[in-house]
């Protein structure tokens, strides 16, 4: 599997998953620190102040990386780390904060790895949740420029590749509408609500770097997340349900920045007025917001037109607001399922590539995410040979490939995670990481699919030197 030269090969993760330390030098609490306290919320009531302790080991995990022959690393800043009530007021910059980001990224520079920065990856400052309510609030638009800006002044002249926010369906979907994830709510309104004041802060930090740090030529984006729809049968219904299923679930944050700066015509539609407007101005700061198409890809489902029953039983169903959508999904019997119970389906990423590239005019894509977590067994001598992570792994940079060759701009590729970590309201019990962390000792083995990644990138990176090696 030879990938184009310059192909970004990377592991991902974020600040609240791997970092600990969660009030460490003045660090401020998030929406997710206080949710992992409400009893009943996270498996085992299991919390990330501890995680993997990367905010005091993060030395060690960079030399990993590095010995692992990785040449990019994702990883998200703590809001409240940098900014504990998450405004610009007297005395809220905490410069311990910044002095960590800045010394994790040195550490990155100095072993050749590109820092990939996400600013948004869940861990909102608890006080805009208690104080201001959140991402329901139209001037949080402010209070997230002003992070961003500090964040470019301050990481800027280091950092070439930021991400605005990951997966606005999580957050909105996940954490305002079916309320597993932080800030626990349940509603069918506020996650267009949400949604919405999301789109425009994306706009206005983006507009922020573009304007005043344009200096530092680097590329900003914006990450989403998207499951592949497959029609379940040939009939028309199933066509238009799958389709429209993706309009709802990618159509819905990537229209408005990579085709029209507005939401699908089929979500007006059925949403109706609990779908809020854009101005003209937003609408013309949303649409080309954007250097790059970030997508996290997990998994697949079929998608058949609602029987009006379906759509009654479950309000909101995994794809969305399925009241709104009318999608019936499902899975294969025969498909292989990961340890979350995700159908592993490669064709679906080949396929879910080739649908962003059509519609959306062939943006350069980076797979931001992508991975699964499976059943590692660890083995006396403390590591883990995880074949079916590997086997995951070869499949979908099979299918990368293919897409490439169907003519997708794909640059790159990062794997999640790079090691175990804290699993959202999972809990530490399912592993995505290619390194496994040993929950008592904090240890670091990287598993059999972290050998095998390692090879594949440094081969890719060869290539020029060594043509005749092959791969896969
Ligand atoms: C990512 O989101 C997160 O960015 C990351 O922090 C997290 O650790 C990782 O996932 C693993 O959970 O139930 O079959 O309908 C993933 C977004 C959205 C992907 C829901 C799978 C449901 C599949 N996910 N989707 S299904």
């Amino acid at each position: 599997m030879r990938f184009p030269e310059g192909f970004t090969w990377g592991t991902a993760t974020s600040a609240y998953q791997i970092e600990g330390g969660h009030d460490a030098d003045g660090k401020g609490p998030s929406i997710w620190d206080a949710f992992c306290q409400v009893p009943g919320r996270v498996a085992e009531g299991d919390t990330g102040q501890l995680a993997c302790d990367h905010y005091h080991r993060f030395r060690e995990d960079v030399a990993l990386m590095a010995s692992l022959g990785l040449k990019a690393y994702r990883f998200s800043i703590s809001w409240p780390r940098v900014m504990p009530t998450g405004r610009l007021e007297k005395g809220s910059i905490k410069r311990e904060g910044i002095r960590f980001y800045s010394d994790l990224i040195d550490a990155l520079l100095e072993h050749g790895i590109e820092p990939w920065v996400t600013l948004y990856h869940w861990d909102l400052p608890l006080a805009l949740q208690t104080e201001r309510d959140g991402w329901l609030n139209p001037e949080i638009a402010d209070d997230f420029e002003a992070y961003a800006r500090l964040c470019f002044e301050e990481f800027g002249d280091r950092v070439k590749h930021w991400i605005t926010f990951n997966e606005p369906w999580v957050v909105t979907i996940l954490g305002y509408g079916q309320g597993v994830f932080a800030p626990g709510r349940e509603s069918n309104v506020e996650p267009y609500i949400a949604g919405h004041h999301i789109l425009r802060s994306h706009a206005k930090a983006v507009q922020c770097y573009r304007s005043e740090f344009e200096h530092q030529g680097g590329k900003i984006g914006i990450t989403n997340n998207c499951d592949w729809r497959e029609p379940l049968t040939d009939r028309p219904e199933d066509h238009e349900a799958a389709e429209r299923a993706l309009l709802f679930y990618l159509g819905w944050f990537a229209d408005p920045v990579f085709k029209t700066g507005d939401y699908p015509e089929v979500m007006r539609e059925r949403v109706g007025d609990r779908l809020p407007e854009f101005t003209d101005e937003e609408r013309r700061s949303l649409l080309g917001s954007s250097d790059f198409f970030g997508l996290n890809h997990y998994t697949t489902m079929f998608a058949a037109g609602a029987s009006k029953d379906g759509a009654e039983q479950s309000v909101y169903g995994n794809g969305g607001i399925s009241e709104d959508q009318e999608v019936d999904l499902s899975v294969d019997p025969e498909w292989e399922l990961t340890e979350f119970k995700w159908a592993v389906v490669p064709w679906g990423c080949r396929k879910l590539l080739k649908w962003i590239a059509d519609r959306y005019g062939s943006p350069a894509i980076y797979i931001t995410e992508n991975g699964c977590a499976m059943d590692d067994v660890v083995l006396p001598d403390g590591t883990v040979d995880d074949q079916d992570r590997l086997s995951f792994y070869r499949g979908y940079l099979e299918a990368c490939h293919q897409a490439i060759g169907d003519g997708v701009d794909l640059r790159g590729y990062f794997a999640w995670s790079l090691m175990d970590n804290f699993e959202w309201a999972s809990g530490y019990k399912f592993r995505f990481g290619l390194v496994h962390v040993d929950r008592q000792t904090l240890k670091r083995t990287p598993k059999s699919s972290a050998l095998w990644y390692s090879d594949v990138v440094r081969a890719n990176e060869l290539q020029g030197e060594a043509p005749s090696r092959c791969l896969g």
